[in-house]
């Protein structure tokens, strides 16, 4: 069918800015004058993909109809020769995203109409409750119920350690936080400091809250297969919704280790770039929510990929949600998650920053803890190019971890 718009992409910008924080941003334009935009931040890595993009993908995509996302998806997955990897899959969904928001736009439609319509009203999504000690850990937990939230990922520092991941310490947020490190910090880590320690936490999270509300817990793979055995065990009397990432699962089969000893539930993919890299832990039923996100597995056409292929298993899609995710990720997760039948969950942290907002809008709301998606065409976000011009680039990184006696250990 001859489209009414004209969508040969005829121009394509990278932009790299720090609105708080680093982020890629695509945006590609057609003839029509319709444009898209996507996300392509690795955090810590924003410049190796922004090359990518630039000198590798755009020069093979000026001239070609945007209507055809699927061929543009095989096109940059299978004509790379080398298939998959973080930054290759980012660039890719950068694009799928960007493409899918023209395509909403062309259509007069919001993207979760093209992809079947609303499975459900609004999204249900988990906060972060990140404290220095148990007690401050459960007063912002306390907080974000009082505000609406049912759903809250409870972390706590380690008793004996300098530093733990995700507390805070003087930064007032994730975003000033990540922008204060030009290196890699080093934290400390001991797994029996924090074996010894982190019942307590639900424990008196139960006892405080009851059993109506839904508690998580983030390992960030810092266990063996065995030792989140034993954690999941532990874990169980406090019923969580699920124990994210509790082993780096290279090797998916190290989940059945921990399937076989434990009911709560597992959840693991945010770093995942792939189906494959998800598949067995899919096919075989040792996880119960996957966590890829859109902008670094594949964007929405393999998102949607993973989601049909893990209703057929159970697995429940439950996409990261961290603040290295720009507010074009949570919309394409958003448009995604209401249309899923077997959406779980979306991880929440805000939508950005005073001057992320400066520079992304979007068409999504929060009230009571749950995402509403509106219904303008496309994915309803745009990026002001003007506004970003007044954040460059500014290097950052994640922090390494190390065992106390200094050998290198996951993150
Ligand atoms: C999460 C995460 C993040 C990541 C961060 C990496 O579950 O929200 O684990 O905190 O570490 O997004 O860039
Ligand atoms: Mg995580």
């Amino acid at each position: 069918m001859k489209s009414k718009h004209d969508l040969t992409i005829t121009d394509i910008r990278v932009i790299v800015s720090s609105p708080g924080r680093n982020f890629v941003t695509l945006k590609i334009v057609t003839k029509c004058g319709l444009y898209g935009v996507g996300d392509a931040t690795v955090n810590g890595r924003e410049q190796a993909v922004a090359a990518y993009l630039k000198e590798h993908v755009t020069p093979c995509l000026i001239g070609r109809n945007a209507h055809e996302i699927e061929d543009i998806w095989q096109y940059l997955y299978k004509g790379v020769y080398w298939r998959k990897g973080p930054i290759n899959m980012a660039a890719i969904a950068a694009v799928d995203v960007a493409l899918w928001d023209i395509k909403g736009k062309a259509a007069d439609l919001p993207v979760y109409e093209l992809l079947g319509g609303k499975s459900r009203k609004a999204i249900a999504t988990y906060a972060h409750a990140t404290g220095s000690t148990i007690d401050d850990t459960l007063d912002k937990a306390e907080a974000l119920f009082a505000q609406g939230f049912t759903a809250v990922r409870l972390q706590t520092a380690v008793p004996g350690l300098k530093a733990s991941y995700g507390v805070l310490g003087d930064k007032k947020d994730y975003f000033e936080q990540q922008s204060s490190r030009p290196l890699p910090p080093e934290e400390p880590w001991s797994t029996r400091k924090y074996m010894n320690s982190i019942e307590d936490l639900f424990r008196q999270a139960r006892s405080r809250f009851g059993t109506e509300v839904q508690l998580l817990h983030d390992v960030h793979s810092r266990l063996t297969p065995i030792e989140a055995a034993r954690l999941g065990k532990m874990l169980e009397p406090y019923d969580l919704l699920f124990l994210e990432d509790a082993v780096a699962a290279e090797n998916q089969d190290s989940y059945r280790i921990i399937r076989d000893h434990t009911t709560t539930p597992l959840a693991i993919g945010e770093i995942y770039n792939t189906i494959w890299d998800c598949k067995e832990l899919i096919q075989n039923q040792w996880i119960d929510y996957i966590r890829t996100a859109t902008t670094h597995a594949g964007g929405i056409t393999a998102l949607r990929r993973i989601a049909d292929f893990a209703a057929l298993f159970h697995v429940r899609i439950a996409p990261h949600g961290a603040p290295d995710l720009s507010p074009i990720c949570y919309a394409a997760q958003a448009h995604l998650g209401i249309w899923a039948p077997n959406f779980g969950i979306q991880e929440f942290v805000g939508f950005g920053s005073d001057k992320s907002n400066e520079v992304f809008s979007y068409d999504l709301t929060l009230t009571e803890g749950m995402i509403h998606v509106g219904d303008s065409p496309g994915l309803g976000v745009d990026f002001n190019e003007e506004a970003a011009a007044q954040y460059p680039y500014n290097r950052s990184y994640l922090p390494v971890s190390r065992l106390e006696d200094g050998t290198l250990w996951s993150w």
